[in-house]
């Protein structure tokens, strides 16, 4: 093994993180046989719900006229107002600019009409296959939800996914819904009951296992309010301890916790409505203790957890710390995470996830948090090596392979000792 010259550290983390394919653990893309579930192109990558919430803070007109619009028509007004008269700083903003100028559009003209023109000859496949090259990702993990009567259809039918795009069985209903959810429940054939005793559970265990089957999902994941408490007496307590914890268990599959979410503070923002707060992390620590043989995933919405967050995944073996969600996907949070969780989790953590819902954002969502990855390691493996330690490219190598995409993997293949 032979050490790096120190001037040569942060150009070989910069040229290797580059390098490195993503496995892209929680997105909202789906793959081409899903049809219209899969999001691309400029009118959908400009309506992005992060930019109508920034449009409609500065649009002259009403909510509803906006949402009386067709696509294009939304396209065209966040266009206008975001695009033309004012400068795109914002990072959901800048990061349509990327995605065009990586793509190859001309922006020299500034009009709408003409990224449609650009995008007119892309087929969808083709349109995966370079998107992926673009954003170097190799696998992205979809989102998705047995109880949308669309989406279950297609699974129903037996679609074949791409092995590119893998499923996640995500709950957020059966979790958060009681009682209307039993009726949902009750209409898919699983005899739940707005009681929730225990024939509920049995079959909310039966649901969670023939879905888990059916889309070979990776994991099973939630995104919980900030007013969540473990335990408690709420359904959502008993779900998690009797149903989900049981059947993850017995499959050894992870149980992804997306914490902190306001669901519609703004109704009439519709899809743009959700807010943050602050979570409680002894809830969540709760459940670690309680369960220590069972896998979990987490990741916390709003920027005053993310300390204790770190500080939790240290004392539990069974927590993997991932992503940069939503409201703290943004540079300079980015940044402060993961320099703080480097510095608390060495490389045992999953510094990102693009949360794309439109496949052509993960060329800018990988493109940005890569140069940050890039940077903070940059500066931990200078330090070691101003420190005495002989830095290998190697090391490198292993250490960017764990955050891209490593670390994920062997969680998933890990069994709890
Ligand atoms: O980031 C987003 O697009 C949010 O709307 C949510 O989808 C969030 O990421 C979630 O998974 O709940
Ligand atoms: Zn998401």
């Amino acid at each position: 093994m032979s050490a790096l010259a120190f001037d040569q550290i942060r150009p070989t983390v910069h040229r290797v993180i580059a390098a490195t394919p993503v496995f892209d653990l929680h997105t909202h893309l789906y793959a081409v046989p899903f049809g219209d579930l899969l999001l691309w192109g400029p009118d959908e990558l400009i309506t992005y719900h992060y930019l109508i919430a920034e449009t409609l803070r500065v649009s002259d007109v009403s909510y509803e006229a906006f949402w009386a619009m067709d696509k294009k028509r939304q396209a065209a007004h966040i266009w206008q107002k975001l695009f033309i008269e004012r400068a795109p700083v914002s990072e959901a903003a800048r990061g349509v600019i990327t995605v065009l100028g990586r793509l190859g559009a001309d922006l020299n003209a500034r009009r709408i009409e003409n990224l449609r023109d650009f995008y007119a000859s892309f087929k969808t496949e083709d349109f995966v296959n370079r998107v992926f090259d673009l954003a170097n990702v190799h696998t992205v993990v979809m989102t998705n939800d047995a109880l949308d009567p669309v989406e279950r259809e297609i699974w129903n039918r037996g679609v074949k996914p791409d092995p590119r795009f893998k499923a996640v069985l995500r709950i957020d209903p059966v979790l958060l819904g009681w009682p209307k959810v039993s009726d949902r429940l009750k209409a898919m054939g699983y005899g739940a009951s707005s009681e929730l005793g225990a024939e509920s559970l049995k079959e909310i265990r039966r649901f969670l296992a023939e879905w888990i089957e059916k889309m070979n999902a990776l994991y099973v994941a939630v995104s919980l309010p900030p007013t969540w408490r473990y335990p408690d007496d709420s359904p959502t307590t008993r779900v998690i301890r009797e149903a989900v914890i049981p059947v993850t268990r017995e499959r050894n599959l992870p149980f992804a916790m997306m914490i902190g979410v306001t669901r519609q503070v703004n109704p009439l923002l519709r899809m743009a409505g959700d807010s943050l707060g602050k979570s409680d992390i002894a809830s969540l620590e709760r459940v670690l203790a309680e369960h220590p043989r069972n896998k979990f995933m987490a990741t916390m919405l709003s920027r005053e957890n993310q300390h204790e967050l770190a500080v939790t995944a240290r004392k539990f073996r069974n927590l993997m710390v991932f992503g940069c969600w939503w409201f703290v996907n943004n540079p300079s949070l980015i940044e402060e995470i993961t320099r703080m969780r480097m510095e608390l989790l060495g490389p045992s953590f999953i510094p990102q996830h693009s949360d794309a819902r439109i496949l052509d954002q993960i060329i800018y969502k990988w493109d940005h948090s890569r140069r940050i990855i890039a940077k903070v390691m940059k500066d931990k493996f200078a330090d070691i090596a101003a420190a005495g330690w002989p830095v290998s490219r190697d090391e490198i190598d292993r250490t960017a392979h764990d955050y891209l995409g490593g670390n994920f993997e062997r969680f998933l293949a890990s069994v709890p000792a």
